[in-house]
């Protein structure tokens, strides 16, 4: 018989984690047959992301996923056999009691946020027995190498993106009343917090010698957009010119839909966890801001994925990504953005192509929900044969 899984995800913040949940819910489901059930404590946010949630249902089925409102005071639930805590959300403690009073008791795991840190190799699938009940957590650690917990991907993926470049790119810009790009023309998008640093960019993009479109989901950053072309009240659906560069404001998409867009534009700014690792997967150069944390964290963070991603590249283009990538995060010794633009400009066609070697190096880290479903396995066999 096929294991049980809940995933809990509690949303902090914008749709990282629920976006991460719900793609480990579906690749679970769809590439390993399991019986899934998710339980998310903001169902608006989800809705954001696959506008087929309904915000008022208790629970519903989507994607072959049990969508389960996570309510306070949790109701009384029976555990399923295997227990997927996304970022350390805390489980419910009247759960937390149900599993422990199951023999054997479920296999409990954190899936922990990405990060491209060294010290994520060694802490990946480490136990932490419970301090009171019976139980024992581990942690799953996405990352970069091998050695981790990989990334999220699903089967196929390149397969639909080489189709949709070559078949569906023309129908997709025309929803966007856009024609298909010319020659010479730059399509970027832009999903980002605010950024200090905006201002200067789109000061460079309108000076560029060449057409840049800039297609921006709706979201966070469109204040600074509305100051910047002294515009208030900017709509989705609109669309101005300043200098070489048009900005348009589109509708946020469902996931799928927003991949689409990572895979037609020649450039991506993207946010976060979840849009960088798809960005990275879409064989596209990319611009990550890394999601602010206290004593700038982040830093690190962005800094261990350069390090990384950068290799391969030869010097003048790694700089060009590091310097575009370091004053896009704010540090300190960055330069000013005209001069990281005219770098990343000068090495464009370096940095494409290694976008694309880069996806292949990826692969190497193997696929998150693959070694997610070998892990708990592995736990669920030592767990029968150490039953009395
Ligand atoms: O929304 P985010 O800023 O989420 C962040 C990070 O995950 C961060 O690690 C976490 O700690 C913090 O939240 C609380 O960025 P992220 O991770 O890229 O998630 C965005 C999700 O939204 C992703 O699944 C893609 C999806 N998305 C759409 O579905 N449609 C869209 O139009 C866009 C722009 C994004």
């Amino acid at each position: 018989m096929r294991a049980t899984w809940d995933i809990f995800c509690n949303v902090v913040d914008n749709y990282g984690d629920v976006g991460i949940a719900w793609r480990l819910a579906r690749g679970l489901v769809r590439e390993h047959g399991l019986a899934v059930r998710l339980w998310v404590d903001d169902l608006h946010a989800f809705q954001r992301i696959w506008p087929a949630i309904a915000t008022d249902a208790d629970q519903q089925s989507c994607e072959g996923v049990v969508v389960c409102a996570w309510h306070a005071p949790f109701a009384t639930t029976e555990p399923a056999q295997v227990v997927i805590e996304a970022f350390g959300c805390t489980l419910p403690e009247s759960y937390l009691t149900a599993m422990s009073v199951q023999s054997p008791p479920p296999v409990w795991i954190n899936l922990e946020y990405l990060s491209a840190e060294p010290w994520v190799a060694e802490h990946h699938g480490l136990p932490s027995p419970h301090p009171r009940l019976s139980l024992t957590k581990y942690f799953f650690f996405p990352g970069y190498t091998p050695r981790t917990g990989g990334l999220l991907v699903e089967s196929g993926l390149d397969e639909r993106r080489s189709i949709f470049l070559d078949t569906q790119a023309k129908a997709f810009w025309r929803q966007f009343g856009l024609g298909t790009p010319l020659a010479d023309e730059l399509r970027v998008s832009l999903f980002a917090y605010e950024n200090p640093a905006l201002p200067a960019l789109l000061d460079a993009w309108a000076a560029d010698t060449h057409p840049v479109t800039c297609l921006v989901p709706e979201g966070r950053i469109v204040p600074q957009l509305a100051a910047w072309l002294a515009i208030p009240n900017l709509q989705v659906g609109e669309m101005h010119r300043r200098g070489a560069l048009r900005l348009h404001i589109l509708p946020f998409s469902d996931q799928d839909a927003y991949d689409r867009l990572l895979w037609a534009c020649n450039l991506n700014f993207v946010r976060g966890e979840d849009s960088c690792v798809r960005a990275q997967w879409a064989a596209r150069p990319l611009v990550w801001q890394a999601y602010p944390q206290a004593d700038e964290a982040h830093w690190d963070k962005a800094n261990a994925l350069l390090a990384q991603y950068t290799k391969g590249l030869d010097s003048a283009a790694a700089r060009a990504v590091s310097r575009m990538w370091r004053h896009w995060n704010g540090m300190p010794d960055a330069d000013d953005m005209a001069a990281c633009w005219a770098a990343w400009r000068a090495q464009q066609a370096a940095i494409e192509l290694h976008a694309a070697a880069w996806r292949d190096r990826l692969i190497l880290a193997g696929q998150l929900t693959d070694k997610l479903v070998d892990f708990v396995e592995n736990k669920l066999e030592c767990r029968v044969f150490s039953i009395p």
